[in-house]
């Protein structure tokens, strides 16, 4: 269709942007890295957030070619960041399944000069189980030094069979469960699983100071949201990591 031709020219014509949201330490805020974000700078539509095309990429295939620039750009930003900022990267089902994935990212890696400790790859539950090389290509991604992180936790087939199987290193709470005046009791119940498991527990979409407090206090070690920054251009997030605060 229209759309997918119109992408695979972005992907060709460098219109795809990167954008960064840093990931901060609870308590202290302070910036410990950030996850890379696609954007699509469209000619005609201005910039489009990936709610607009990462399904069309997904149903055509091209998320293997996006995801593939998208790597790359961030390794090659994150590599000129000051001391051991990492970077986290959205990884697909289709891209993980990929016979040779952890070759790709290890090029990359070399590419950029980024070590590999400084980058991580974010799956969701669902790619997790995803079959094909998934298996191997995770444990090879491990085998590199990359640290693994399975996001949008809660929202999947999350399973303990999953978590004690499945060589992560990092529980990214899904933002649905981030108490809001309400029950914390998922919250809670994932920050204990994280520590039975020995993972880090980072909490997404924290918009307000409360909810820093609240999950301060279950144990999240880290955390992302509008609260503390939003995602921003690659030049924004250099600016901000430059002045010292
Ligand atoms: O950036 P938000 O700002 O709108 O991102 C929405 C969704 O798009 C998130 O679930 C995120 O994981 C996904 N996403 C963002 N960038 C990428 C990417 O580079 N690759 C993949 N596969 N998903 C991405
Ligand atoms: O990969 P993932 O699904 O987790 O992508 C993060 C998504 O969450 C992006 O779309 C990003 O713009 C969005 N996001 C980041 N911080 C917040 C927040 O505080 N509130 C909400 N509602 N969304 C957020
Ligand atoms: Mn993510
Ligand atoms: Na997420």
């Amino acid at each position: 269709n229209r759309r997918a031709a119109a992408l695979r020219t972005a992907i060709l014509e460098d219109q795809l942007v990167v954008y960064f949201q840093p990931v901060v330490t609870l308590p202290g805020g302070r910036i410990t890295g950030a996850e890379a974000l696609v954007r699509w700078q469209h000619p005609a539509e201005g910039l489009l957030g990936p709610g607009a095309f990462i399904d069309a990429a997904e149903q055509t295939g091209l998320i293997v070619p996006l995801g593939t620039w998208v790597l790359r750009a961030a390794t090659r930003e994150a590599a000129g960041w000051p001391g051991e900022l990492t970077v986290s990267v959205n990884v697909s089902a289709r891209q993980l399944r990929q016979p040779g994935f952890p070759a790709l990212v290890a090029a990359a890696l070399d590419e950029s000069g980024l070590p590999a400790r400084r980058l991580t790859v974010e799956i969701t539950e669902s790619v997790a189980v995803g079959g094909g090389a998934t298996t191997e290509n995770l444990q090879g991604l491990r085998d590199l030094g990359v640290r693994l992180s399975l996001d949008d936790f809660g929202t999947g087939a999350s399973t303990l069979t999953l978590l004690a199987t499945c060589p992560v290193d990092q529980i990214k709470l899904d933002r649905s469960f981030v108490p809001d005046g309400g029950p914390d009791a998922i919250a809670d119940a994932v920050a204990q699983m994280a520590r039975a498991f020995d993972l880090d527990a980072v909490a997404e979409g924290v918009e307000t100071e409360e909810q820093a407090i609240r999950l301060t206090g279950l144990g999240y070690e880290k955390a992302q949201g509008y609260w503390f920054a939003r995602p921003m251009p690659a030049a924004d997030l250099r600016a901000r990591l430059t002045t010292a605060d």
